[in-house]
């Protein structure tokens, strides 16, 4: 489809064969993107035909048409939500991808002015999510809807409910919309792509579809489990406000309550402009959430509005968007893992490469639909990128590069760890080993139960378990209880103190609460935060395991998939023995009441925002943060102005330095330890 052949160097009826497929193609990838939450390629692609078409249809007015997708708002209402129209139209952004042009806009932008009073401009970072809009009346959240189209969008607002970050009361009675960004911060992004490739499900190309996929969803409990934030960046109505200013109305939502971005910065000059710029490239991969760009406001909200907008896109604002991180490499070999559901999955390792930040040598192909649409075979050289700016990803193949013998790869049909038949469960694109008695996924239930969030078996991670497998020391999780001295004595470099501290590690792990071992068990569906939930409703093993599916599915935000997996879990004879063995070896089969979470209203805890950040060593991050929780303070995972603590332990980086630098109280863990104490 497109020809590498420099636009302006195009003849007419070159530009009139190429217009079409690119369109084509341009309206399937804006569908992916935009309706079906799952582009099939990096946005930057996707960007560079879009300015492809959009130079040709400059070049050629001939060729212009009313349905290029260069003439529409990006988006389609689609789902099932109710629909909303936008009294103000929600506009997307026109964009540019180097500060040279950047500048070009701006001279455009202020005509014959330019030389004797350039524009003040609020530079603000690109937030990699999608925009929200959020009415209140009287101060109350009434409606919260997205683009859709610009002129309709989808309500959402019994889903941006679960957002903390959007407040249902305003601290002021206002009548007011307001928009901003919603979107899945990284590490939640990792999370849900992780658990949902172990379940067998497609993953999100990046957190702007994962919040897209998250927040347009029909039942507001899916929404509310996924770990969503907000910042708000704007006022249409901003006379309403009494601000006169871009920066000031940032200033005014944050008063009034809302998550507001606070790297904001007002510049005068072309130097500060890149500066800004520069700085945020440095610091993006530091940062908790993706941004794609920076955003370029004119100041003045006054002179906002003389610019106004043209069909499509204001002209008092801009993004720059960042230039593509992308390394070429050669794929040497397809490994495939088996994970603890026996979820089998193929991972591309690569010859090493220096990508944002971090050497990058492997990059998961997730299942095998994934790898057999990219067509990705052994000896291609591949372009990687980071999803989400995290997750190495191949982006695609050079077929110029393809080596004349290169063969179609073929997917495995047998376990590589058990040699037994693999399957695709019901609607899955997980390949699966279905062999209970599978080594991998034994040894990988294994490390699950003495994972931190588990059973917190400090010491017994993924390399001792595999040996204590071979050695034929364990085979379930009860053996772990029966280990002694003389036994891991004969692990590889195990002497006797690392003997000694993995068995008190273990004999400690006996006296969890029932949370923990729910969680370990590995049941389907239950994770930490349903076996909380579950622990906490039926407070002993014994009554879990006689309740009936109903009743475990009647528990609030359980329901029938996690009731029927508990209920199928326990009623397996094998199992029945299992619980037998651990109960017979000393494990805690009971709920831990927390100690009683009334907050003193006097502790000196109450309502601080703390921050935490680098390797605690007296206790985990986890546990920090529940202490600090109960006591009454706000745990928050970025700094800013509003802090009022950070406790920083090993290794603090980023967060530490910018608590420093915005003055705000630090301590080290010892400080904390003693407060701690104090409160007792
Ligand atoms: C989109 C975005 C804007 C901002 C941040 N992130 C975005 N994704 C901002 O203004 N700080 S504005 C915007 C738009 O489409 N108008």
């Amino acid at each position: 489809m497109a020809t590498d052949k420099a636009v302006d160097q195009l003849t007419l009826a070159e530009a009139r064969t190429e217009v079409g497929p690119l369109r084509q193609q341009l309206t399937q990838w804006g569908r992916e993107y935009y309706e079906q939450d799952n582009p099939t390629v990096p946005d930057y692609v996707y960007d560079r035909q879009y300015k492809r078409l959009v130079e040709i249809e400059a070049r050629f007015p001939e060729l212009k048409s009313a349905d290029s997708p260069t003439q529409r708002v990006g988006g389609q209402v689609t789902t099932d939500l109710p629909k909303v129209p936008h009294d103000i139209p929600m506009l997307s952004m026109g964009d540019v991808f180097s500060v040279d042009e950047l500048l070009d806009f701006n001279a455009r932008q202020q005509g014959e002015d330019e030389a004797d009073s350039p524009f003040e401009y609020n530079l603000e970072l690109k937030i990699d999510g999608l925009s929200l809009s959020v009415v209140y009346e009287n101060g109350k959240l009434v409606q919260a809807s997205t683009r859709g189209n610009g002129s309709i969008g989808e309500d959402v607002t019994a889903n941006v409910k679960t957002i903390k970050e959007v407040p249902q009361q305003l601290k002021e009675p206002l009548s007011l919309e307001f928009r901003g960004e919603c979107y899945m911060p990284k590490e939640a992004f990792a999370e849900l792509n992780a658990k949902r490739e172990e379940a067998g499900q497609p993953v999100f190309a990046n957190p702007r579809n994962a919040a897209a996929g998250s927040l347009r969803q029909l039942d507001p409990q899916v929404t509310g489990h996924r770990q969503l934030a907000a910042f708000m960046y704007y006022v249409p109505e901003w006379q309403k406000l009494g601000v006169t200013t871009q920066a000031e109305a940032l200033d005014r939502m944050r008063e009034l309550g809302f998550v507001v971005n606070d790297t904001n910065r007002v510049v005068h000059t072309a130097d500060e402009i890149q500066a800004y710029i520069d700085e945020y490239t440095a610091k993006r991969d530091q940062l908790p959430y993706g941004i794609d760009g920076i955003v370029e406001k004119v100041n003045d909200l006054a002179t906002q509005d003389e610019l106004g907008a043209t069909v499509k896109v204001p002209r008092w604002e801009i993004a720059y968007k960042f230039p593509p991180e992308e390394e070429a490499t050669i794929v040497r070999d397809i490994v495939w893992t088996v994970g603890r559901t026996g979820n089998v999955t193929p991972t591309a390792v690569m010859d090493p490469v220096q990508l944002a930040g971090t050497t990058v040598s492997r990059a998961s192909l997730h299942n095998p639909d994934y790898l057999k649409e990219k067509d990705i075979r052994l000896g291609d050289t591949v372009y990687l990128h980071k999803a989400g700016d995290i997750i190495p990803e191949i982006s695609r193949v050079d077929l110029k590069k393809r080596p004349a013998d290169s063969q179609e790869y073929k997917i495995p049909t047998t376990c590589p760890v058990c040699g037994s038949e693999l399957v695709h469960l019901d609607g899955e694109v997980a390949l699966r080993c279905i062999n209970p008695m599978c080594p991998a996924q034994i040894k990988e239930g294994l490390a699950h139960f003495a994972s931190r969030n588990a059973m917190n078996i400090d010491g017994l991670g993924p390399k001792i378990i595999s040996q204590l497998w071979d050695k034929q020391l364990v085979r379930d999780y009860a053996d772990l209880y029966k280990l002694n001295r003389d036994r891991l004595l004969t692990l590889d470099k195990f002497g006797e103190k690392s003997a000694a501290n993995l068995l008190t590690a273990i004999d400690n792990s006996r006296n969890n609460s029932l949370e923990r071992l729910l969680f370990g068990l590995g049941i389907r569906h239950v994770g930490a935060k349903a076996g909380q939930l579950l622990a906490a409703r039926f407070k002993t093993m014994d009554n879990l395991m006689v309740a009936s599916q109903e009743e475990i599915a009647s528990v609030s935000n359980i329901g029938p998939t996690i009731g029927e997996s508990v209920a199928a879990y326990f009623a397996n004879e094998q199992v029945q023995a299992l619980i037998s063995e651990l109960k017979s070896v000393g494990v805690n089969m009971a709920y831990d009441e927390p100690e009683t979470t009334t907050v003193a209203e006097n502790s000196q805890w109450n309502g601080r925002r703390v921050v935490l950040t680098g390797k605690l060593t007296g206790m985990t991050r986890g546990e920090a943060k529940q202490w600090l929780e109960n006591h009454g303070a706000n745990v928050t995972s970025s700094v800013s102005k509003k802090t009022d603590l950070v406790i920083a332990g090993e290794k603090a980086g980023s967060k530490l330095t910018k608590a420093n630098s915005l003055n705000i109280t630090v301590w080290d863990e010892a400080r904390f330890a003693q407060a701690m104490k104090e409160e007792q």
